[in-house]
C-alpha cells in the first residue's frame, strides 16, 4: 500500500450552502470531484495525526464509494482511528452521538437530507466539528477557498473495507472500527425517556405508525420503538433503507408522507403517526387528521418539557430559526426563559448550546433537537411525543388543541416554488430588498407593517454576524412574511415564501390554514410579483 499524491484542478461551484455541500450525484461522480472537496476539508484540518473521525451517511446512492475514498484519504493524511457506521449506515443525529461519546475530534457526513437519491438524485458532504454539530460558516468558508486553490490530493491506494462487518481493520497505520449504527444512540435516547412508561403505553395497545420512508431512520426506529419499547411488529412502515429511497422523496411533510397522512386520516386511523427524513434528523408528528406543524412541536414539546426525564430539571433557553413561527416565543415567556432567533441552518444553533443558552432548538422545515446532540433529530422529537402522550394519557389532538388554547394558535405556511430561474429569484430578492426601507408604517390589507428588514444576526456568543438572512415584514400584530432562496436546493433557486399569523380566541383556532392565512399571502404577492417573476401559477409545495 501506497499514499499517493494526484495531480487536480479546482472545481467551480464546491461552495457549502445551509448544510454542506449538495450537488447531483453526476457531478459528484466527476473524477477528482469528491477527492477535492474531501482534500480541502483535511488541508482545513491541518495535522490529522492521532485523531479520531466518524463516518457515515443515509445509505443513498454513492455512499458506499464514497466512504472508501473518504478512508483511503484520512489514511493519507494520518488519521489515526476512524469509526464508520456498519454499511456505511449512521443517521445524521447518530455521527453527532458517536463523535461526542468518543471523543472524535469531528465527522464526515454524507448525506443530501431530504433531497431525493438514486443515481440521477443528489448526494451531499459535510464536515461536523468535535462538538458533534455542523461546521460554522468560518470552517465551512475556508474549505470553500481551499477548494478553489488545489492542485493536488493525497490518497493511499489500500483495498476496500468490508463495510458491512462489525469489527476493526488496520490500513496504512489507521485503525477503521465498523461500529454498530444504532447501539450509542439508542443508549443515548434510553436516558433522556422514560421508556417503562412508553413500554406500558404500546402494551395498552396504542398503536403507532413510523414512516421511514426507505431511508436510514428505519433502522433506528425499528431497534427502539419496536425492539426496546415494545411496539408491534409492522409499526415501522418503510422501514429498509435503499438507495434510491423507494423512488420516494424522502422528505417526511404531508405532501411527501402521502401515505402516511393518508392513513392518519382514515377510518380506523393508529393513534399516533410519524416520519423521518433521508439522514434522520428531520421528524413530522402527526396525529388522527392533524399534521402538528413543527413550529407547534418545538412550543409544544417546549411546554411539557419536564414530563421526560432527561428534561425533568427544566430548559435553559430554546433557539428557533427567524422563519420559524413564534410559537415557542410565547413558552418562553411563560416559562421566564429566552427565547433566540437564528438564521436558517441548524449550525447556528451549536455556540448557544455549548455555552448552556439553549436546551431546545427548532426549525420550521421539520427539524427539532436539544442539547443531547449537535444535530436535528428527528427520532428524537417522535420519542418525545410518544413520552408526553405516555405521561398525559392524551391524544395528538387533545395536546394541540390545549396548547393553542393556552398560548394561542400561529397559523403557519411555507409556500415553495422550486427549480425557479436563478436570475429570476435574485431580481425578486434584489426588488423586495430595495422596497424595504419604505414599508415600516405602511397599512397593507388588513395588516399595518411594524418592522420591514433583512435579517442580520448577531451570534451572542462569538460576535459573528451573519447577514441577508432573509427578508422579512412583521405586522403590528406579530403576523409575519418572510422570503428567503433555499441554501439546499441543487436545481436553479428555491423561493421559500413564509407566513404567519397569531390568533388568540380559541373560537377561531380550527380554521383552514390556508384560508386563515390567505390575506397575507395576497400581500406577499403584492410585495413580491413572485407569481409573475417565477412563471409559476402556485408553489410546487405547499406545507
Ligand atoms: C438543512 C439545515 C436546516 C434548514 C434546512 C432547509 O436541513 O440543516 O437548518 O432549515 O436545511 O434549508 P433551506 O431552507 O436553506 O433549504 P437538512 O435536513 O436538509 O439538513
Amino acid at each position: 500500500m501506497t499514499i499517493q499524491t494526484v495531480a487536480t484542478t479546482p472545481f467551480a461551484g464546491q461552495r457549502p450552502g445551509t448544510s454542506g455541500l449538495r450537488k447531483k450525484v453526476s457531478e459528484f461522480q466527476q473524477p477528482g470531484y469528491l477527492e477535492n472537496f474531501v482534500e480541502a476539508i483535511f488541508l482545513t484540518l491541518g495535522d490529522c495525526g492521532g485523531r479520531t473521525l466518524v463516518v457515515g451517511g443515509d445509505g443513498r446512492y454513492f455512499n458506499r464509494d464514497a466512504i472508501q475514498t473518504i478512508l483511503r484519504m484520512a489514511a493519507a493524511h494520518g488519521v489515526a482511528r476512524i469509526l464508520v457506521g456498519q454499511g456505511g449506515i449512521l443517521s445524521t443525529p447518530a455521527v453527532s452521538c458517536v463523535i461526542r461519546k468518543h471523543a472524535a475530534f469531528g465527522g464526515i457526513v454524507l448525506s443530501a437530507s431530504h433531497n431525493p437519491g438514486g443515481p440521477s438524485g443528489d448526494f451531499g458532504i459535510k464536515y461536523n466539528i468535535e462538538n458533534g454539530g455542523p461546521a460554522p460558516e468560518k470552517f465551512t468558508e475556508a474549505v470553500f477557498a481551499m477548494t478553489q486553490s488545489l492542485s493536488a490530493y493525497r490518497i493511499s491506494d489500500m483495498p476496500p473495507v468490508n463495510l458491512d462487518a462489525i469489527g476493526t481493520y488496520r490500513l496504512e497505520g489507521m485503525r477503521v472500527e465498523v461500529i454498530d449504527p444504532v447501539a450509542d444512540y439508542a443508549e443515548l435516547m434510553e436516558r433522556l425517556f422514560d421508556f417503562d412508561a412508553i413500554r406500558a403505553l404500546f402494551k395498552r395497545g396504542f398503536r403507532m405508525k413510523f414512516d421511514g420512508m426507505c431511508a436510514v431512520s428505519g433502522p433506528y426506529a425499528k431497534a427502539i420503538v419496536e425492539g426496546m419499547l415494545g411496539a408491534p411488529a409492522g409499526t415501522v412502515i418503510n422501514g429498509e433503507p435503499l438507495e434510491d429511497f423507494g423512488g420516494h422523496h424522502p422528505d417526511p411533510n404531508p405532501v411527501n408522507a402521502a401515505e402516511l397522512i393518508a392513513l392518519m386520516d382514515g377510518r380506523n386511523a393508529p393513534d399516533f403517526g410519524a416520519a423521518s427524513d433521508g439522514d434522520g434528523d428531520r421528524n413530522m408528528i402527526v396525529g388522527r387528521g392533524l399534521a402538528v406543524t413543527p413550529s407547534d412541536s418545538l412550543a409544544i414539546i417546549a411546554a411539557n418539557a419536564r414530563l421526560a426525564p432527561g428534561y425533568a430539571a427544566g430548559l435553559q433557553g430554546i433557539a428557533r430559526s427567524m422563519p420559524t413561527s413564534m410559537a415557542a416565543d410565547r413558552v418562553a415567556e411563560a416559562l421566564g426563559i429566552a427565547c433566540f432567533e437564528t438564521p436558517t441552518g441548524w449550525k447556528y444553533f451549536g455556540n448557544l448550546m455549548d455555552a448552556g443558552m439553549v436546551t431546545l432548538c427548532g426549525e420550521e422545515s421539520y427539524g427539532t433537537g436539544s442539547s443531547h446532540v449537535r444535530e436535528k433529530d428527528g427520532l428524537w422529537a417522535v420519542l418525545f411525543w410518544l413520552n408526553m402522550l405516555a405521561a398525559t394519557g392524551k391524544s395528538v389532538e387533545q395536546v394541540v388543541s390545549e396548547h393553542w388554547a393556552r398560548f394561542g394558535r400561529n397559523y403557519y405556511s411555507r409556500h415553495d416554488y422550486e427549480a425557479v430561474d436563478a436570475g429570476a429569484a435574485d431580481a425578486m430578492m434584489t426588488a423586495l430588498r430595495e422596497a424595504l426601507p419604505a414599508l415600516a408604517g405602511r397599512t397593507l390589507g388588513a395588516y399595518r407593517v411594524a418592522l420591514a428588514d433583512d435579517f442580520v444576526y448577531t451570534d451572542p456568543v462569538d460576535g459573528s454576524v451573519a447577514a441577508r438572512q432573509g427578508v422579512r415584514i412583521v405586522m403590528s400584530d406579530g403576523s409575519r412574511i418572510v422570503f428567503r432562496l433555499s441554501g439546499t436546493g441543487t436545481e436553479g433557486a428555491t423561493v421559500r415564501l413564509y407566513l404567519e399569523r397569531y390568533e388568540a380566541d380559541p373560537a377561531r383556532h380550527h380554521l383552514d390554514t390556508q384560508q386563515a392565512l390567505a390575506g397575507l399571502a395576497a400581500i406577499a404577492e403584492d410585495l413580491s410579483q413572485l407569481r409573475r417573476r417565477s412563471g409559476r401559477q402556485q408553489p410546487s409545495v405547499v406545507t
